[in-house]
C-alpha cells in the first residue's frame, strides 16, 4: 500500500481537495451500497491513479476532454477523479440522453476517450464513429467493462498532470434557450473556491457521513456533494439511485442528505422518516424551488429545517441559508461569502432597491469560464463589470434574504432537471403536419413542473397525441418528453406576435390541475 503519492501537489483541484485527508487516508470515503463495502480514501484513490495512468496511455493530454455516459457507480466517480489527475477535462453526460443527442455533444468537444454504458455499446459504437472520437471504452453498474479493464492493467502510484488553477477541470452542457446547449467550461479554480466555500458554510467536518442519492453528471451530484464530502475528509454512503426505502435504511447511519425538492417530497409519504432522521445534522435542498408546504411538513416530521440554497452550471452555489440562524422556507438565502449576488434592473444592470423584483446576476471565483467555442453567447450573458447574468429573476426582502420569484429564459425545472421548451418545439415543429407548437411546464405534485406540448394541426392534416410522441421518442431523452400533447386550432399571441406562455400555462394549469 502506498501512503506518499496521494499529494497530487501541482494539480490545482485533487491538490486542495485530499490536502485535508493526507493524515488520515485509511479513513472511509465511500460507502457502497450496492456492494455493502467500505472503500477508505487509499483504496479509491490507488484506483483513481490506476486509471488515471490508463488514461494517459490512450493518449490523452492536458486539456483533452474525456466524455462519459455511465450509470452511477463508484467507479464512475473514480473516472471523474482520475480524469482530473490526467490532467484532461472530464465531460459527464445524462443518462437519459439519446444517441442523436450524444452525437451533438461529441461532435462539438472532440473528446479522444467516450466511456459508454456497457449494455448500450452497440449504438455508441455508431455514435462515436459518427462524431470522429478516437476511444470507446465501456462501464457496467455493476463496474465492468474496457474501463476497468484497462485500470486493472496499470499499479497505483501515478502522481498526476501539473494543471493550474485557471486551467479546465470540467465542461458540463447546459441546453440554451436557442435550443443549442452549451458547454458551461469549468476550471479547477472554480470548483476549488465554490468547495472550500461550502465546506465552511455548512459545517462539513471529518465526522460527516453524507447520503448521496443525486446523478452524478450535474453540478448537484457531482461537485456540491462529492467535492465537499473530499474536501472535509469526510464520507458518503453512496446509493446508485435515489430510492426512498434505501435513505430512510442508511439515515441513521449519516448525518447530511443532499438532494432536490422531489427527494424531500418523496421522503415525507414514508411511516418511519420521524424516527430514522434523528442523528441527522443537516437536509439540503437545491436545483428547483422548495414548495414553502415542503419546508413545513419536513419541519414538523423530523424537527429540522431544510435549508436550502441557489446554484446554476454556470456559477455552482451562489448562495444560502444560513447554517445558524432563520432558515426561511420560499427563500435561497444569503450571498456567500466571497461572491457577490445583486438584483438588476434588467436593461441597465444596475442594483435596485431591496422589495424589488429584478434580474439575478452574480460575481465571484465560483464563475464558470465561458461557453465551449460560443464566445459571442458567453458575451451576452455578461455584464461589462464582469457580473453573470443568471436568467433568473428575484428579490430581496427586508431581511437581506433573496426570494427567485421567476425567470427570464424560458425554462422547466422538473425534477430537477432543466428543460429548455425551444429544444422540443423545435423538434415538433419539424413533424409532418404541424404547424406550430409551444411548450410548458404545468404544476406537477411529484416534479414541481411537467412537460407539456401544445400544437397547432395544418389544417387537413390528421394529428394525434400518440403520433408527435411517437416522433419524438427517438430524438429526446425520456424526460424531456412531453407528459401530454393537447391539439389547439391556435395559440395565443399578444400584439407584437409573440406566444403568450402565461397565459397558456393559467390555462392548461387549470385545465389538467382543476
Ligand atoms: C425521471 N423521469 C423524469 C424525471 N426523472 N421525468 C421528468 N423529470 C424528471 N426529473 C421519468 C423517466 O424517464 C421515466 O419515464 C420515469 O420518470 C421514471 O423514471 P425513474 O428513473 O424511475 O425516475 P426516478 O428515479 O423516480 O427519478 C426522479 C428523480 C430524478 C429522483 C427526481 O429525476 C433525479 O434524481 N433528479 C435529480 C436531478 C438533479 O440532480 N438535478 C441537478 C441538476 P417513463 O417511466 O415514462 O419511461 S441542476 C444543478 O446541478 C444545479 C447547479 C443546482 O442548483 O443544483
Ligand atoms: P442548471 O442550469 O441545471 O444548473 O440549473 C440552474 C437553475 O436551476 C437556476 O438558474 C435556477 O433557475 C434553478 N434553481 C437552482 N436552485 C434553485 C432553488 N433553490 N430555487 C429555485 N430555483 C433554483
Amino acid at each position: 500500500m502506498q501512503h506518499t503519492t496521494k499529494k497530487y501537489r501541482h494539480n490545482h483541484l485533487l491538490h486542495a481537495l485530499l490536502e485535508s485527508s493526507l493524515n488520515d487516508l485509511d479513513k472511509e470515503f465511500i460507502f457502497s451500497a450496492r456492494d455493502s463495502k467500505s472503500i477508505s480514501y487509499l483504496e479509491f484513490f490507488n484506483s483513481v491513479e490506476q486509471l488515471s495512468a490508463a488514461l494517459i496511455e490512450a493518449g490523452i493530454a492536458p486539456g483533452d476532454r474525456i466524455a462519459a455516459q455511465v450509470p452511477k457507480s463508484v467507479e464512475a466517480l473514480e473516472l471523474y477523479l482520475a480524469s482530473i489527475l490526467a490532467g484532461a477535462v472530464f465531460l459527464p453526460l445524462n443518462t437519459a440522453y439519446t444517441v442523436e443527442e450524444v452525437v451533438y455533444f461529441l461532435t462539438d468537444a472532440e473528446p479522444l476517450i467516450f466511456v459508454c454504458d456497457s449494455n448500450r455499446q452497440d449504438e455508441m459504437t455508431a455514435a462515436t464513429k459518427a462524431s470522429g472520437v478516437r476511444h470507446l471504452w465501456t462501464l457496467s453498474e455493476n463496474g465492468q467493462g474496457s474501463l476497468s479493464e484497462a485500470k486493472n492493467d496499470q499499479k497505483p502510484g501515478f502522481e498526476g498532470i501539473t494543471r493550474s488553477s485557471t486551467d479546465l477541470a470540467a465542461i458540463l452542457y447546459t441546453s440554451g434557450t436557442t435550443g443549442r446547449s452549451k458547454g458551461a467550461m469549468l476550471s479547477h479554480a472554480a470548483l476549488v473556491s465554490n468547495a472550500t466555500t461550502l465546506c465552511n458554510y455548512w459545517h462539513f467536518g471529518k465526522q460527516d457521513r453524507l447520503i448521496h442519492a443525486l446523478p452524478i453528471f450535474h453540478t448537484h451530484g457531482l461537485f456540491v456533494a462529492t467535492n465537499c464530502v473530499l474536501m472535509s475528509s469526510s464520507s458518503m454512503i453512496f446509493l446508485n439511485r435515489f430510492e426512498v426505502d434505501g435513505i430512510i435504511k442508511h439515515m441513521p447511519d449519516a448525518t447530511v442528505l443532499m438532494g432536490v425538492p422531489t427527494f424531500y417530497q418523496r421522503l415525507l409519504n414514508h411511516p418511519d422518516l420521524s424516527r430514522a432522521s434523528k442523528s441527522m445534522r443537516l437536509f439540503i435542498s437545491g436545483s428547483a424551488p422548495l414548495l414553502e408546504d415542503t419546508h413545513l411538513q419536513w419541519l414538523e416530521n423530523t424537527g429540522h429545517a431544510i435549508l436550502e440554497r441557489y446554484g446554476m452550471t454556470e456559477t455552482n452555489m451562489n448562495t444560502s441559508n444560513p447554517y445558524s440562524g432563520e432558515r426561511r422556507a420560499g427563500t435561497v438565502g444569503f450571498a456567500l461569502p466571497g461572491i457577490r449576488v445583486i438584483v438588476a434592473d434588467p436593461q441597465t444592470g444596475d442594483s435596485i432597491p431591496k422589495g424589488e423584483t429584478g434580474s439575478i446576476e452574480v460575481y465571484g471565483e465560483n464563475l464558470f469560464s465561458g461557453y465551449w467555442r460560443m464566445p459571442e453567447k458567453t458575451a451576452e450573458e455578461f455584464r461589462e463589470n464582469g457580473l453573470f447574468i443568471t436568467g433568473d429573476l428575484g428579490r430581496f426582502d427586508e431581511d437581506g434574504y433573496l426570494h427567485i420569484v421567476g425567470r427570464s429564459k424560458d425554462l422547466i425545472i422538473s425534477g430537477g432537471y432543466n428543460i429548455y421548451p425551444k429544444e422540443i418545439e423545435s423538434l415538433i415543429d419539424k413533424i409532418e403536419g404541424v404547424a406550430e407548437s409551444a411548450v410548458i411546464g404545468v404544476r406537477h405534485a411529484d416534479l414541481g413542473e411537467a412537460v407539456i406540448a401544445i400544437v397547432v394541426v395544418k389544417s387537413g392534416q390528421i394529428l394525434n397525441e400518440a403520433t408527435i410522441l411517437a416522433a419524438l421518442s427517438e430524438k429526446l431523452a425520456r424526460f424531456k418528453q412531453p407528459r401530454r400533447v393537447e391539439i389547439t386550432d391556435e395559440l395565443p399571441r399578444n400584439t407584437m406576435g409573440k406566444i403568450q406562455k402565461n397565459e397558456l400555462r393559467t390555462r392548461y394549469n387549470e385545465i389538467l390541475y382543476s
